[in-house]
């Protein structure tokens, strides 16, 4: 019999947190109730309390046979993602089943509920809408299935496909994408930019670059990446790997908020 400590028993981690960016990895994850969300555990990866600051949230909602969760407070968007099983979102007045990497963005004010029969886990990101300077009409209720996205190479790399999960239109202040890479397919430099980034590994494995450091990274992981954060990615493995990717956006730097 082997009576070895595993190294998460002697207090070793993947994770790692810091002013700049954080790698979570499943072995730290907390679960918590949220007050929407009923017989639901929620592991909140990223909150405002997060190194520098964010400015959203983003969690996982493992919701149990019969849970239900209601709206966010009405200044607040939401956006979801489901990872397994099958959750039934209801909102003006219409029900849709949303199954595997089906989505909906639900713009701040918007009643609605989500509810699954059965086990499902939700990747969620919530933000404070911030609406535009000009005026323009908030966003609508939005629904959409990642698998049927066309995507484009990123940067002319056919081993590098980008979709956008939502509209390209200014009245929303963040977006959300997903990011495949082909094995040994890399993002082309590294990029530094003021938005920030909350992302969740769908699929596969590889490296991540964040700040100064290289960091291996699998299926499950969620990184969080502050203003500026130095990030760069290179795909291991043998098949293809998928990130689901938040970073706010259309909006002036002197106003974010
Ligand atoms: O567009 C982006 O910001 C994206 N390429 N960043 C990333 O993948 N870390
Ligand atoms: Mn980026």
């Amino acid at each position: 019999m082997n009576c070895q400590p595993s190294l998460q028993q002697l207090g070793q981690t993947r994770s790692v947190v810091n002013q700049e960016y954080a790698l979570l990895t499943p072995e730290t994850f907390i679960r918590t109730t949220a007050l929407e969300w009923k017989n639901t555990a929620c592991i909140v990866h990223i909150a405002p309390v997060i190194g520098q600051g964010a400015r959203f949230t983003q969690f996982t909602a493992e919701m149990a046979p019969g849970a239900e969760a209601s709206a966010p407070p009405r200044d607040i968007q939401r956006f979801v993602f489901v990872l397994d099983g099958e959750v039934e979102l209801s909102v003006n007045g219409e029900t849709h089943r949303l199954g595997e990497y089906d989505y909906a963005y639900l713009p701040a004010g918007t009643d609605h509920t989500l509810r699954s029969e059965q086990a499902a886990r939700v990747s969620v990101f919530e933000k404070r809408f911030h609406p535009q300077l000009e005026g323009l009409p908030a966003p609508e209720v939005f629904l959409g299935n990642e698998r049927q996205l066309e995507g484009y190479e990123f940067e002319g790399d056919p081993g590098l496909i980008a979709r956008k999960l939502l509209p390209d239109a200014a009245q929303f202040d963040f977006i959300v994408t997903t990011m495949s890479y082909a094995p040994g397919a890399t993002l082309p430099y590294v990029e530094i930019h003021y938005m920030e980034h909350g992302l969740l590994m769908l699929e596969g494995e590889g490296i991540y670059r964040l700040g100064e450091r290289l960091l291996p990274v699998t299926q499950g992981d969620v990184i969080w990446m502050g203003a500026h954060c130095p990030q760069w990615y290179g795909a291991l493995g043998k098949t293809w790997s998928k990130y689901l990717l938040y970073k706010d956006m259309n909006r002036h730097p002197l106003e974010l908020r």
